[in-house]
């Protein structure tokens, strides 16, 4: 009795977690915080200031920038993102995705998308896939970011459809918490220890099909 499927952008539909990643890591490295592993999936699904704070916390730097600092190496991080999302297409769309999207869409499913990203829109466009989503969660408009649930059920609510009625998909630990905590059904893509939250896991997109989630509902 699923009739809606709410959306994580980075990491779920396009490999932008990487573009993020890479740009932060720059970021890292011009203050002199170590890019590790850990710090960059701490990151994900995490507000671009919410991630500066993160990246200064992380060697004790926060009190040695002043907000105006910050809002700087932000805006510089974010120009970057930019630059690299504008060389985006088709190709960069996770793989499996473009055809769950369709199949979604032929079976009548709502679909609606939860992403922090202030650029998401511009990279559905880039991607070609902005058609497929009647609802994008507007996150400027938010008062609180992923593990809160508010940006799962604010999708919901622009599907018109309780939570229960619907499955929320992320890669993310805070976004998976995000899910849990909206009542929605989580599934996760990637590492099933670090996702262990989640109500499924799948290893990665092209494993995320109709037949696979319902095969799970099944047993
Ligand atoms: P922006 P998601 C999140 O998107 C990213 O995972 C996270 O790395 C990023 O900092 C955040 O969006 C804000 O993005 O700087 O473009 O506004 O995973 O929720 O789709
Ligand atoms: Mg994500």
């Amino acid at each position: 009795n699923i009739k809606g499927v709410i959306f994580d952008l980075d990491g779920v539909i396009s490999n932008t977690s990487r573009l993020h990643s890479d740009a932060w890591h720059q970021v890292a490295d011009k203050v002199g915080t170590e890019w590790t592993e850990s710090l960059s999936n701490k990151l994900k699904g995490v507000s671009r200031m919410e991630s500066l704070e993160l990246i200064l916390q992380a060697s004790s730097l926060e009190s040695h920038y002043n907000d105006q600092q910050k809002q700087e190496l932000a805006h510089d991080k974010n120009k970057d993102y930019l630059r690299r999302v504008e060389n985006m297409t088709k190709n960069d769309i996770l793989p499996g995705i473009e055809s769950f999207l369709e199949s979604l869409k032929q079976n009548h499913y709502g679909l609606a998308l939860a992403s922090a990203s202030k650029n998401s829109a511009r990279v559905l466009e880039k991607t070609g896939l902005s058609h497929y989503f009647s609802e994008i969660v507007d996150p400027t408009k938010l008062s609180k970011g992923k593990p809160d649930p508010e940006i799962f059920a604010t999708a919901a609510k622009l599907l018109r459809l309780a939570p229960e009625k619907c499955l929320g998909i992320e890669d993310a630990v805070m976004g998976i918490r995000s899910i849990n905590a909206a009542n929605i059904f989580s599934i996760g893509i990637g590492d099933k220890n670090i996702l262990n939250e989640a109500g499924i896991v799948f290893e990665n997109t092209e494993l995320l099909t109709l037949s696979n989630i319902r095969s799970h509902f099944d047993k």
